[in-house]
């Protein structure tokens, strides 16, 4: 057990929401004042944290000046270092927490601290002001958990390079919903950012600059530990053996030369499956990648292989009748894709564990659902939120609608399903109109997968308390866009 929260008050109404809803939330309209001079957070005296928790106390800064943006707060740190706090979140974190709130003091219990964030969160979300600016929040009971694990974000910083501050604040955003893995998509065809220890040629030279558009090894840090401040995970994606135009830039022979009947063309294909040499360098480049980046799951893409460019090389047709594979050149990459993690696995001695499989086929993503967890596979959902696509009116309700275990199969199968992930992929997207492409429009699926479905199933219910969010982001400075028409309690640009 973990944390408990202290503050002072006095009174009286209003019944609001938290979002993503919480499992179970009772609310009353007994309102109870709050006074930002008198308020504090404080760890609970039987708590396993306590002051020096570096996750915690940086969170109850944080939710400080969330909640009372005007005031502040100084206090002093004392550096005591408690287990759980210093830690990363993973797959098994526990992210539950019960949050009571009644006259004069707030009590959050969770086990874990990821469960304490959760609670904070939402604790921020229940303060109100009235018109005169005085504080106030009702008498409110909540006992909650995520329906889901694994609730994703994917943003892509190959086809436009996103400045640092931008991902930190794409971070921040992600907490406010709840979301709890960032999946980094940080190289691909048009330029690799990553700057590596072992291959420094690969940004030098496929970057869009080597200097300005690089992620160094002390930004990969910094969007680490601000990730786990607020209890997200980090899990890149070096995508291939397809989407690595830009690795053939600094790392020569790497890529299938393309043929033009007997003679190489000039251009260059997926990685080339059938020499030593790419292995050797995978598994360096993995190395480093499993050394950098502390989660246990590294994606490794695999997708939209393009078979023209290997089907032209003499080479590779050599290989794949030497490796009886006929001309089915799905079976060359599976090749490539078990070696690949092979490769991994045997060089991080890596505890046995499969592979997880992301969905991202739009039309039939509920029979890919059946099928991959028929043979087993546990899966992530992906396909209906790739929201990068945008059209005119409300398709936040699209996302809303996704009911990530509505395919045929067993409950066993069904559990296979370990949550889903919002795809924001970077042809048309930069600093610019990231935020308000993404938000409030990814709250949808963040509910989705934090709350009950049985209790989210109508999107005209979550409206009102959706667009209440939106203003809440807004005055944190997440420049989301509107849901329709209508207006915030105070404006902002
Ligand atoms: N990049 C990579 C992409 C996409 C994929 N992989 C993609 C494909 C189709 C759509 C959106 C994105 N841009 N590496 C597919 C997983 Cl609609």
């Amino acid at each position: 057990m973990c944390c408990a929260v202290l503050f002072f008050f006095l009174l009286i109404v209003q019944v609001d929401g938290v979002w993503p809803l919480p499992q179970q939330l009772d609310q009353s309209a007994d309102r109870n004042s709050l006074s930002p001079q008198r308020f504090s957070f404080t760890y609970g005296r039987d708590s396993a944290a306590q002051t020096g928790c570096s996750v915690l106390d940086a969170a109850f800064k944080r939710y400080f000046s969330i909640i009372f943006p005007d005031f502040t707060k100084g206090s002093g740190l004392l550096i005591v270092k408690t287990r759980g706090c210093d830690g990363y979140p993973d797959e098994d974190s526990d992210e539950s927490y019960n949050l009571s709130v009644s006259e004069g003091q707030a009590v959050l219990r969770s086990v874990t601290v990821w469960g304490a964030l959760r609670g904070l969160e939402s604790f921020s979300q229940l303060v109100y002001q009235d018109d005169y600016g005085s504080y106030f929040i009702n008498k409110t009971e909540i006992v909650d958990f995520p329906r889901f694990a694994f609730r994703g974000l994917l943003l892509d910083t190959s086809r436009h390079y996103l400045p640092l501050h931008a991902i930190l604040k794409t971070l921040d955003a992600m907490a406010y919903s709840k979301f709890n893995v960032f999946h980094w998509h940080i190289v691909d065809d048009p330029s690799f950012p990553y700057q590596s220890r072992t291959f420094p040629d690969l940004s030098n030279k496929g970057a869009f600059h080597p200097f300005t558009h690089v992620y160094t090894q002390s930004d990969v840090m910094r969007v680490i530990e601000h990730a786990r401040m607020r209890g997200i995970r980090v899990i890149p994606e070096f995508d291939s053996p397809g989407h690595t135009q830009s690795w053939g830039k600094g790392q020569p022979n790497l890529l299938t030369p393309c043929y033009k009947g007997d003679v190489p063309s000039g251009s260059f294909g997926p990685v080339d499956p059938t020499v030593d040499t790419t292995y050797k360098f995978m598994e360096s480049l993995l190395k480093e990648v499993k050394f950098v980046f502390p989660d246990s799951y590294v994606h490794l893409g695999g997708d939209e292989v393009s078979f023209a460019c290997w089907q032209s090389n003499p080479n590779v047709r050599t290989f794949m009748e030497k490796m009886g594979f006929g001309k089915d050149f799905t079976k060359l990459e599976s090749f490539y894709m078990e070696r690949t993690s092979i490769v991994w696995q045997d060089v991080f001695d890596y505890h046995e564990r499969d592979t997880v499989l992301e969905i991202w086929k739009g039309e039939t993503y509920q029979a890919e659902l059946s099928r991959m967890t028929k043979a087993g596979h546990r899966v992530l959902l992906s396909a209906p939120w790739y929201i990068n696509h945008i059209s005119y009116g409300q398709d936040w309700r699209n996302s809303y609608a996704v009911q990530p275990q509505n395919f045929s199969g067993t409950e066993e199968q069904k559990k296979l399903v370990i949550g889903g992930e919002v795809a924001m992929w970077g042809e048309y997207v930069d600093a610019t109109n990231l935020n308000p492409r993404l938000w409030p429009r990814a709250c949808a699926a963040a509910e989705r997968l934090w709350s009950d479905e049985e209790k989210t199933l109508n999107a005209d219910l979550a409206f009102p308390r959706l667009e209440k969010f939106r203003c809440e982001l807004l005055r944190r400075g997440i420049q989301a866009e509107p849901l329709f028409v209508g207006h915030c309690k105070h404006e902002y640009d």
